[in-house]
């Protein structure tokens, strides 16, 4: 099967790619709707931004951006996955709808289980205020895979079934370019722990280093190709699942890159 596509829905004012844009709740409904059209599997809706630095949120506040978001867009069929650390924000959407939850906390596992949907377990160093101040690894291959196969072990044990295990490197989540190459190039190891792998990698900074010109890095919204590199190379390593901004443009990309891997 084709690797699936995770569209991205960032109710925030603060996101680094898509900040604001999506805040009014009829705008987010109808981005959803279009990335379902273009070929998302799931649509991923956070209300917190995690990227490097961004401040925490009141998580009655992330509630009230994401509840109606999601109860609109299940309610027009369309797949769901909640981006959340917050246990309550989590089961709130589950509640309103979403299937999956999207974990970058890798903590949830209990809520998982009592919800019955599936986990995405991702790895990140630290907290997004400081994650990015130096980050360091003997081996992070090595880590981040011990990591997630002790988080799948809670998980198991807490009653998330095997097949609703999923891992996740967290491209960018306190790591600096080595580490983020290192772990895109050696994808494998992750796929070795025996669960699907997702990949986070649109329009994220190291793609903005590598593209740049003049010493200037291209906004967010000028990485697509970039991104779709980035993305292919990741399918090829056999990631299973790629979350991105640019879904049709990923779609097709993934469409060929698996006709001719697999
Ligand atoms: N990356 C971001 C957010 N959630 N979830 C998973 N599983 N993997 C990722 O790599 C990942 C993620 C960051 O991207 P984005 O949502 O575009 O930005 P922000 O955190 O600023 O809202």
């Amino acid at each position: 099967m084709a690797p699936a596509v995770m569209g991205i829905l960032n109710v925030t004012p603060d996101s680094f790619s898509d900040g604001g844009r999506f805040l009014d709740p009829d705008a987010a409904v109808e981005h959803g709707l279009r990335l379902a059209a273009e070929g998302a599997a799931i649509v991923d809706v956070g209300g917190e931004s995690t990227r490097p630095g961004a401040a925490p949120v009141d998580a009655a506040e992330e509630r009230a951006r994401v509840v109606p978001v999601i109860e609109a867009l299940v309610g027009q069929g369309v797949a769901c996955s909640i981006d959340t650390r917050h246990a309550g924000v989590a089961e709130a959407a589950v509640e309103a709808g979403a299937s999956m939850l999207n974990d970058v906390s890798a903590s949830l596992h209990e809520v998982a289980a009592a919800a019955g949907v599936p986990w995405v377990a991702m790895h990140m160093l630290g907290d997004p205020r400081t994650m990015q101040d130096d980050p360091r690894y003997d081996d992070v291959v090595a880590e981040v895979s011990t990591f997630l196969a002790e988080r799948a072990r809670k998980a198991l044990a807490a009653g998330v079934p095997r097949d609703g295990i999923v891992v996740d490197p967290g491209i960018g989540f306190g790591k600096g370019p080595d580490h983020n190459r290192a772990l895109l190039a050696h994808l494998d190891a992750l796929k070795r722990l025996g669960y699907p792998v997702l990949l986070g990698v649109s329009r994220k900074s190291f793609i903005g280093r590598l593209t740049a010109e003049g010493g200037e890095a291209p906004p967010p919204a000028d990485r697509v190709e970039g991104s779709l590199a980035a993305a292919v190379a990741g399918i090829a390593k056999g990631a299973d699942i790629v979350r991105v901004h640019d879904v049709r443009a990923t779609v097709r990309a993934a469409r060929v890159a698996d006709w001719i891997l697999r």
